[in-house]
């Protein structure tokens, strides 16, 4: 199937009932792993689309995931990229908690026994707050425990964006900084190749992967070259104990990430209408309303006319990074878009690089562009698709009116998820499934879709 054959792919009619499942055998009562074994702790961004999907299910369930989540959230009003299951035996999962050490080394972080990492991951939070409220509206079940819910999150919400805002914008650029390529959430994107080669390694203590024990076929996963940056660069920040000022001062990788920065923007127009609803202070809204204005005009700042995509910029160079990847299409995901960037933005979503590429299985976005000379179709973020980005996508094409292509995206990522199952990844021309497989995410996205048919545009 190309991509610009139409396609009338046949859902099974008990996918929904088969997402839920993956979600049930990932519960641990209260949140959720990220997938059953490669991933055995509760992730942020993974858990906001989780919360999605229990919407669906139990619309309390969805809220509980969330409330998990900000219990561990940092005095600094970060929420934590990981929060540790303590169940999980030592060596199951590396870096783990005692690696990371982040309650002994910042007084900013939550107290024992709870145990986190000291990075983040993109704010997705706010949005899917205000969609578990959707939901409920639509189920009948918007009652005083959701509002109740909402109003609850919302000052740990309104805490989090400002710790973006501020402590990981201190130019006022309206785009994040990020310390360390697991802050995006793409780990090995080509994004980083030339920010993380500009980091010298120095003396790292011997360490032994555990993501190769659940992947067998390393080509899949990141190589030990990029590992061992990534573990420099913790090493790093534990030595500057997490402060933000001092990491801000010497730390060799910080990047103005675009798709971050789109997120925030988005959320922080979900976070307005949390705001409207538990009636929050006018003072907070011109806050949130800046920041919304400031986010967009930073990713102006990053827009490359040549290859029609927003590009991140390495703050210690101040270069832009030249890259074909699905972080391009950020100012999609903020919106607010003048009628030339849109239509230069969906010229470069159809065209071979992206969607129109002939050879896809599924026309929905590589996490790396074809035609960049460093895509690999079956290396984690380097070519493969993502199932969340296509719902993450679509959520954003819906949400600037393009219903059209909202609803072909639907449509091509329900039927890869029903060819590939719940994979974390999907080799984008094959569609053959990669990484682990029930993967909670993947599950959500997909009872998001399954349970609103007439969603679809
Ligand atoms: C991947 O990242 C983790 C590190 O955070 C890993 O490779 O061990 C990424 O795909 C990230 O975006 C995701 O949140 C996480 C769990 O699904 O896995």
């Amino acid at each position: 199937m190309s991509a610009g054959t139409p396609t009338a792919p046949t859902i099974p009619s008990d996918l929904a009932a088969r997402a839920a499942e993956v979600l049930r055998g990932n519960d641990l009562g209260g949140w959720t792993k990220a997938a059953p074994r490669l991933y055995p702790h509760q992730w942020s961004w993974d858990s906001a689309f989780i919360a999605i999907g229990w919407a669906h299910l139990d619309v309390r369930r969805a809220a509980e995931e969330l409330r998990t989540l900000f219990a561990a959230q940092w005095a600094t009003g970060m929420v934590p990229h990981i929060v540790f299951n303590p169940a999980v035996p030592p060596g199951a999962y590396f870096p783990d908690a005692a690696y990371w050490a982040s309650a002994e080394l910042s007084p900013a972080a939550p107290q024992l026994p709870v145990e986190t990492t000291g990075l983040c991951q993109p704010p997705v939070h706010a949005i899917a707050a205000w969609r578990i409220w959707e939901v409920a509206q639509r189920a009948g079940e918007a009652t005083d425990d959701a509002r109740a819910f909402l109003a609850d999150l919302y000052p740990k919400l309104l805490a989090w964006h400002r710790y973006l805002s501020t402590a990981r914008d201190p130019e006022g650029s309206g785009l994040v900084t990020i310390y360390h390529p697991w802050e995006s959430g793409a780990d090995n994107s080509p994004r980083w190749d030339a920010a993380l080669a500009a980091v010298t390694v120095g003396d790292l203590p011997p360490y032994t992967r555990a993501d190769l024990r659940h992947v067998t076929d390393r080509s899949q996963r990141p190589t030990d070259a990029e590992y061992d940056r990534y573990l420099w660069l913790v090493e790093l920040l534990k030595r500057a104990r997490y402060d933000e000022v001092a990491v801000y001062r010497s730390h060799p990788f910080l990047v103005k990430d675009v798709l971050f920065s789109a997120i925030l923007v988005a959320a922080n127009e979900a976070l307005l209408q949390i705001a409207e609803l538990v009636d929050a202070p006018d003072t907070d809204r011109a806050t949130i309303t800046d920041w919304v204005e400031r986010g967009r005009q930073g990713l102006n700042t990053c827009w490359d006319t040549d290859l029609g995509l927003c590009l991140d910029r390495d703050v210690r160079t101040g270069q832009p990074v030249v890259t074909r990847t699905v972080a391009g299409f950020a100012p999609l995901v903020a919106g607010g878009l003048d009628s030339e960037r849109r239509t230069a933005l969906l010229a470069s979503l159809d065209s071979r690089a992206f969607l129109g590429h002939p050879d896809l299985r599924w026309a929905v976005p590589p996490s790396t562009s074809p035609h960049d000379p460093r895509f690999r179709p079956r290396s984690y973020w380097r070519g493969p698709t993502w199932p969340f980005m296509n719902w993450l996508f679509w959520w954003a094409l819906k949400r600037i009116g393009e219903h059209e292509r909202a609803r072909r995206l639907r449509a091509e990522a329900l039927a890869q998820i029903a060819g590939a199952g719940f994979a974390e990844y999907v080799e984008p021309f094959t569609g053959e499934p990669l990484g682990s497989g029930d993967q909670s995410w993947t599950a959500a996205a997909a009872l998001d879709w399954l349970a609103n048919p007439d969603d679809a545009a």
